[in-house]
Protein backbone atom coordinates (compact mmCIF):
# COMPACT_ATOMS: atom_id res chain seq x y z
CA UNK A 1 0.00 0.00 0.00
CA UNK A 2 1.54 3.52 -1.03
CA UNK A 3 1.65 6.15 1.93
CA UNK A 4 0.95 9.72 1.33
CA UNK A 5 2.98 12.48 2.37
CA UNK A 6 1.08 12.55 6.08
CA UNK A 7 1.20 9.67 6.56
CA UNK A 8 -2.24 8.51 5.58
CA UNK A 9 -2.64 5.71 2.57
CA UNK A 10 -2.88 7.21 -0.65
CA UNK A 11 -6.20 7.21 -2.37
CA UNK A 12 -6.11 6.44 -6.24
CA UNK A 13 -7.11 9.63 -8.11
CA UNK A 14 -6.59 12.17 -5.65
CA UNK A 15 -3.98 14.31 -4.57
CA UNK A 16 -1.80 13.88 -1.45
CA UNK A 17 -2.17 16.68 0.97
CA UNK A 18 -0.15 17.25 4.19
CA UNK A 19 -3.25 17.88 6.39
CA UNK A 20 -7.34 16.75 6.55
CA UNK A 21 -8.65 17.19 3.48
CA UNK A 22 -11.87 19.92 3.81
CA UNK A 23 -14.80 18.44 1.59
CA UNK A 24 -17.60 21.11 1.23
CA UNK A 25 -21.49 19.69 0.92
CA UNK A 26 -23.16 21.31 -1.78
CA UNK A 27 -26.81 19.54 -1.79
CA UNK A 28 -28.92 20.47 -5.11
CA UNK A 29 -32.10 19.48 -3.17
CA UNK A 30 -35.13 21.01 -2.18
CA UNK A 31 -35.16 19.19 0.76
CA UNK A 32 -31.61 18.49 2.70
CA UNK A 33 -31.83 19.00 6.31
CA UNK A 34 -29.91 22.13 6.78
CA UNK A 35 -29.27 23.79 3.33
CA UNK A 36 -32.54 22.24 0.71
CA UNK A 37 -33.60 24.46 -1.55
CA UNK A 38 -30.83 26.94 -0.96
CA UNK A 39 -28.81 25.91 -4.69
CA UNK A 40 -31.35 23.90 -6.26
CA UNK A 41 -31.07 26.49 -9.29
CA UNK A 42 -28.37 25.02 -11.69
CA UNK A 43 -26.91 28.54 -11.86
CA UNK A 44 -26.70 29.62 -8.03
CA UNK A 45 -25.62 25.71 -7.01
CA UNK A 46 -22.49 26.54 -9.48
CA UNK A 47 -21.81 29.57 -7.91
CA UNK A 48 -22.04 28.52 -4.47
CA UNK A 49 -19.80 25.48 -5.23
CA UNK A 50 -17.42 28.27 -6.56
CA UNK A 51 -17.65 29.81 -3.48
CA UNK A 52 -16.61 26.63 -1.81
CA UNK A 53 -13.40 26.41 -3.51
CA UNK A 54 -12.81 29.74 -3.01
CA UNK A 55 -13.34 29.26 0.45
CA UNK A 56 -10.78 27.02 0.65
CA UNK A 57 -12.61 23.55 -0.62
CA UNK A 58 -10.18 20.75 -1.17
CA UNK A 59 -13.11 19.42 -3.07
CA UNK A 60 -17.03 19.85 -3.08
CA UNK A 61 -19.13 16.70 -2.49
CA UNK A 62 -22.23 17.34 -4.95
CA UNK A 63 -25.95 15.29 -4.05
CA UNK A 64 -29.00 15.56 -5.57
CA UNK A 65 -30.97 13.22 -2.90
CA UNK A 66 -31.49 14.19 0.40
CA UNK A 67 -30.57 11.31 2.93
CA UNK A 68 -32.12 13.10 5.86
CA UNK A 69 -33.97 11.15 8.13
CA UNK A 70 -37.31 9.96 6.96
CA UNK A 71 -36.38 10.85 3.27
CA UNK A 72 -37.19 9.18 0.70
CA UNK A 73 -35.91 8.30 -2.63
CA UNK A 74 -35.36 10.51 -6.02
CA UNK A 75 -36.26 9.03 -8.98
CA UNK A 76 -32.75 8.45 -10.86
CA UNK A 77 -33.76 10.49 -13.73
CA UNK A 78 -34.40 13.86 -11.43
CA UNK A 79 -31.17 12.93 -9.93
CA UNK A 80 -29.16 13.31 -13.12
CA UNK A 81 -30.80 16.72 -14.32
CA UNK A 82 -29.86 17.77 -10.35
CA UNK A 83 -26.22 16.93 -10.55
CA UNK A 84 -24.84 16.32 -14.00
CA UNK A 85 -24.67 19.99 -14.60
CA UNK A 86 -23.06 21.11 -11.74
CA UNK A 87 -20.19 18.34 -11.73
CA UNK A 88 -19.28 18.99 -15.30
CA UNK A 89 -19.24 23.09 -14.66
CA UNK A 90 -17.28 22.33 -11.42
CA UNK A 91 -14.62 19.66 -12.60
CA UNK A 92 -14.52 21.67 -15.64
CA UNK A 93 -12.88 24.71 -14.08
CA UNK A 94 -10.40 22.19 -13.03
CA UNK A 95 -11.96 21.45 -9.18
CA UNK A 96 -11.84 18.51 -7.68
CA UNK A 97 -15.20 16.97 -7.38
CA UNK A 98 -17.21 14.13 -5.32
CA UNK A 99 -20.38 12.55 -6.20
CA UNK A 100 -22.76 12.37 -3.12
CA UNK A 101 -25.35 8.99 -4.67
CA UNK A 102 -26.61 5.81 -3.87
CA UNK A 103 -27.05 5.02 -8.02
CA UNK A 104 -24.71 3.17 -10.02
CA UNK A 105 -25.89 5.14 -12.91
CA UNK A 106 -25.96 8.72 -11.15
CA UNK A 107 -22.33 7.51 -9.97
CA UNK A 108 -21.44 7.15 -13.93
CA UNK A 109 -22.59 9.83 -15.52
CA UNK A 110 -20.82 12.14 -12.29
CA UNK A 111 -17.72 10.41 -13.42
CA UNK A 112 -17.79 10.67 -17.09
CA UNK A 113 -18.49 14.51 -16.21
CA UNK A 114 -15.00 14.83 -14.36
CA UNK A 115 -15.83 13.76 -10.51
CA UNK A 116 -12.85 12.04 -8.98
CA UNK A 117 -14.55 10.58 -5.98
CA UNK A 118 -18.03 8.43 -5.52
CA UNK A 119 -19.65 8.89 -2.21
CA UNK A 120 -22.05 6.86 -1.28
CA UNK A 121 -23.64 6.37 2.06
CA UNK A 122 -24.94 3.20 1.88
CA UNK A 123 -21.28 1.94 1.03
CA UNK A 124 -22.66 0.19 -2.34
CA UNK A 125 -25.27 -1.29 -0.89
CA UNK A 126 -28.27 0.08 -1.89
CA UNK A 127 -27.55 0.05 -5.81
CA UNK A 128 -25.99 -4.10 -6.74
CA UNK A 129 -24.76 -2.25 -10.09
CA UNK A 130 -22.37 0.21 -8.27
CA UNK A 131 -19.39 -1.68 -6.93
CA UNK A 132 -19.01 -3.64 -10.09
CA UNK A 133 -19.04 0.00 -11.71
CA UNK A 134 -16.51 1.34 -8.83
CA UNK A 135 -14.31 -1.65 -9.92
CA UNK A 136 -13.85 -0.95 -13.46
CA UNK A 137 -13.69 2.43 -13.45
CA UNK A 138 -11.19 2.46 -10.81
CA UNK A 139 -12.91 5.45 -8.90
CA UNK A 140 -12.36 6.74 -5.38
CA UNK A 141 -15.13 5.25 -3.31
CA UNK A 142 -16.79 6.41 0.19
CA UNK A 143 -17.88 3.44 1.85
CA UNK A 144 -19.89 5.01 4.62
CA UNK A 145 -21.50 3.03 7.67
CA UNK A 146 -24.95 2.38 6.85
CA UNK A 147 -27.90 0.09 7.87
CA UNK A 148 -30.61 0.99 5.98
CA UNK A 149 -32.56 3.57 3.62
CA UNK A 150 -33.09 6.65 5.59
CA UNK A 151 -36.69 6.03 5.77
CA UNK A 152 -35.94 3.79 8.51
CA UNK A 153 -32.56 3.83 9.39
CA UNK A 154 -33.89 5.63 12.81
CA UNK A 155 -35.13 2.15 13.73
CA UNK A 156 -31.94 0.27 13.61
CA UNK A 157 -29.69 2.29 16.45
CA UNK A 158 -28.95 -1.16 18.13
CA UNK A 159 -25.81 -1.73 18.96
CA UNK A 160 -23.64 -3.79 21.62
CA UNK A 161 -20.89 -1.71 21.59
CA UNK A 162 -21.24 1.47 18.83
CA UNK A 163 -17.25 1.66 17.95
CA UNK A 164 -16.75 -1.95 17.90
CA UNK A 165 -19.96 -3.05 15.50
CA UNK A 166 -19.41 0.03 13.36
CA UNK A 167 -15.38 -1.12 13.26
CA UNK A 168 -16.77 -4.89 12.18
CA UNK A 169 -19.36 -3.53 9.85
CA UNK A 170 -17.11 -1.45 7.74
CA UNK A 171 -14.57 -3.96 7.54
CA UNK A 172 -16.97 -6.43 6.51
CA UNK A 173 -18.07 -4.33 3.73
CA UNK A 174 -14.62 -3.32 2.84
CA UNK A 175 -13.62 -6.96 2.55
CA UNK A 176 -17.01 -7.84 0.42
CA UNK A 177 -15.85 -4.60 -2.06
CA UNK A 178 -12.44 -5.77 -2.17
CA UNK A 179 -13.29 -9.28 -3.21
CA UNK A 180 -15.82 -7.89 -5.96
CA UNK A 181 -12.61 -6.26 -7.59
CA UNK A 182 -12.28 -3.39 -5.87
CA UNK A 183 -8.44 -1.97 -5.32
CA UNK A 184 -7.73 -1.01 -1.53
CA UNK A 185 -6.14 1.95 -2.36
CA UNK A 186 -9.70 3.11 -3.80
CA UNK A 187 -11.23 2.95 -0.52
CA UNK A 188 -12.53 5.92 2.24
CA UNK A 189 -13.85 4.96 5.35
CA UNK A 190 -16.71 6.91 7.24
CA UNK A 191 -18.52 6.21 10.22
CA UNK A 192 -22.23 7.75 8.85
CA UNK A 193 -22.67 9.97 11.80
CA UNK A 194 -26.34 10.38 12.13
CA UNK A 195 -26.81 7.04 10.44
CA UNK A 196 -28.76 4.49 12.19
CA UNK A 197 -27.37 6.20 15.36
CA UNK A 198 -29.06 7.06 18.01
CA UNK A 199 -30.63 10.24 18.14
CA UNK A 200 -29.52 11.28 21.89
CA UNK A 201 -26.13 11.77 20.29
CA UNK A 202 -24.35 9.19 22.41
CA UNK A 203 -23.53 6.91 19.34
CA UNK A 204 -22.50 9.80 17.36
CA UNK A 205 -19.45 11.27 20.17
CA UNK A 206 -18.36 7.22 21.11
CA UNK A 207 -17.30 7.29 17.55
CA UNK A 208 -16.05 10.93 16.93
CA UNK A 209 -13.73 10.18 20.34
CA UNK A 210 -12.68 7.00 19.22
CA UNK A 211 -11.65 7.36 15.11
CA UNK A 212 -8.39 6.09 15.83
CA UNK A 213 -10.08 2.72 15.90
CA UNK A 214 -11.49 2.97 12.41
CA UNK A 215 -7.80 4.18 11.23
CA UNK A 216 -7.01 0.48 11.77
CA UNK A 217 -8.95 -0.62 9.39
CA UNK A 218 -6.06 1.09 7.13
CA UNK A 219 -7.59 3.14 4.98
CA UNK A 220 -8.49 7.02 5.97
CA UNK A 221 -11.64 7.88 7.67
CA UNK A 222 -13.97 10.67 6.07
CA UNK A 223 -16.33 12.43 8.49
CA UNK A 224 -19.34 14.17 8.35
CA UNK A 225 -20.73 15.65 11.29
CA UNK A 226 -21.18 19.27 10.10
CA UNK A 227 -24.90 21.00 11.27
CA UNK A 228 -26.27 17.56 12.22
CA UNK A 229 -29.11 17.23 14.45
CA UNK A 230 -26.91 15.84 17.46
CA UNK A 231 -24.98 18.66 17.56
CA UNK A 232 -28.52 20.67 17.73
CA UNK A 233 -29.35 18.94 20.76
CA UNK A 234 -26.13 19.44 22.36
CA UNK A 235 -26.46 23.70 22.12
CA UNK A 236 -30.55 23.48 23.32
CA UNK A 237 -31.29 26.26 24.57
CA UNK A 238 -34.54 25.40 26.91
CA UNK A 239 -34.66 22.31 25.78
CA UNK A 240 -34.95 23.62 22.32
CA UNK A 241 -32.65 22.05 19.65
CA UNK A 242 -30.51 24.72 17.87
CA UNK A 243 -31.31 25.09 14.41
CA UNK A 244 -29.18 23.66 11.46
CA UNK A 245 -27.67 26.89 10.32
CA UNK A 246 -26.27 28.22 14.01
CA UNK A 247 -24.41 24.64 14.34
CA UNK A 248 -21.64 25.63 12.51
CA UNK A 249 -19.07 26.52 15.37
CA UNK A 250 -19.79 23.65 16.92
CA UNK A 251 -19.21 21.85 14.01
CA UNK A 252 -16.03 23.41 13.11
CA UNK A 253 -15.09 22.54 16.84
CA UNK A 254 -15.72 18.91 15.61
CA UNK A 255 -13.37 19.74 12.78
CA UNK A 256 -10.52 20.69 14.53
CA UNK A 257 -10.97 17.30 17.22
CA UNK A 258 -11.50 15.20 14.07
CA UNK A 259 -8.59 16.69 12.26
CA UNK A 260 -6.11 16.26 15.48
CA UNK A 261 -7.37 12.64 16.01
CA UNK A 262 -6.16 11.84 12.47
CA UNK A 263 -9.15 12.11 9.88
CA UNK A 264 -8.37 12.21 6.17
CA UNK A 265 -11.00 14.90 5.38
CA UNK A 266 -14.30 16.28 7.24
CA UNK A 267 -17.58 16.78 5.16
CA UNK A 268 -18.89 20.27 6.21
CA UNK A 269 -20.97 23.04 4.62
CA UNK A 270 -19.33 26.34 6.58
CA UNK A 271 -15.86 26.06 4.33
CA UNK A 272 -14.05 28.93 5.70
CA UNK A 273 -14.36 28.25 9.24
CA UNK A 274 -13.20 24.69 8.58
CA UNK A 275 -10.55 25.43 6.55
CA UNK A 276 -9.12 27.66 9.54
CA UNK A 277 -9.93 24.72 12.26
CA UNK A 278 -7.88 22.56 10.12
CA UNK A 279 -5.09 24.86 9.70
CA UNK A 280 -4.90 24.40 13.76
CA UNK A 281 -4.99 21.09 13.79
CA UNK A 282 -1.98 20.61 11.91
CA UNK A 283 -0.16 23.20 13.59
CA UNK A 284 -1.19 21.70 16.66
CA UNK A 285 -0.98 17.84 15.69
CA UNK A 286 2.63 18.59 14.41
CA UNK A 287 3.71 19.48 18.06
CA UNK A 288 2.62 16.36 19.38
CA UNK A 289 3.03 13.79 17.02
CA UNK A 290 -0.93 13.24 15.98
CA UNK A 291 -0.67 11.23 13.33
CA UNK A 292 -2.98 8.76 11.44
CA UNK A 293 -2.64 5.85 13.70
CA UNK A 294 -0.31 6.85 15.43
CA UNK A 295 -1.19 7.78 19.14
CA UNK A 296 0.05 11.18 20.48
N1 LIG B 1 -23.95 12.93 5.56
C1 LIG B 1 -24.90 13.38 4.73
C2 LIG B 1 -24.82 13.17 3.33
N2 LIG B 1 -23.74 12.55 2.81
N3 LIG B 1 -21.67 11.48 3.08
C3 LIG B 1 -20.71 11.01 3.88
N4 LIG B 1 -19.64 10.38 3.35
N5 LIG B 1 -20.76 11.16 5.23
C4 LIG B 1 -21.80 11.78 5.86
O1 LIG B 1 -21.81 11.87 7.08
C5 LIG B 1 -22.86 12.28 5.03
C6 LIG B 1 -22.75 12.10 3.62
C7 LIG B 1 -26.10 14.09 5.30
O2 LIG B 1 -25.82 15.43 5.56
P1 LIG B 1 -26.28 16.66 4.59
O3 LIG B 1 -27.79 16.59 4.49
O4 LIG B 1 -25.79 17.90 5.24
O5 LIG B 1 -25.66 16.48 3.25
Amino acid sequence: MSESVAGWPAVTGLPDLDRCRVMGVLNVTPDSFSDGGRWFEPAVAIEHGMRLFQAGADLVDVGGESTRPGATEVDVVEELRRVIPIVSALAGAGRIVSIDTMHAQVARAAVEAGALLVNDVSGGLADPAMVPFIATSGIAFVVMHWRGPSSDMQSRTAYDDVVADVRRELAARLTAIIDAGVDEGQLIVDPGIGFAKNPDGDHNWALLRHLDRLAELGRPVLVGASRKAFLGRLLADDGVPRPPAERDHASSAITALAAVSGAWGVRVHDVIADVDAVRVAARFGANFGSRFGVRP
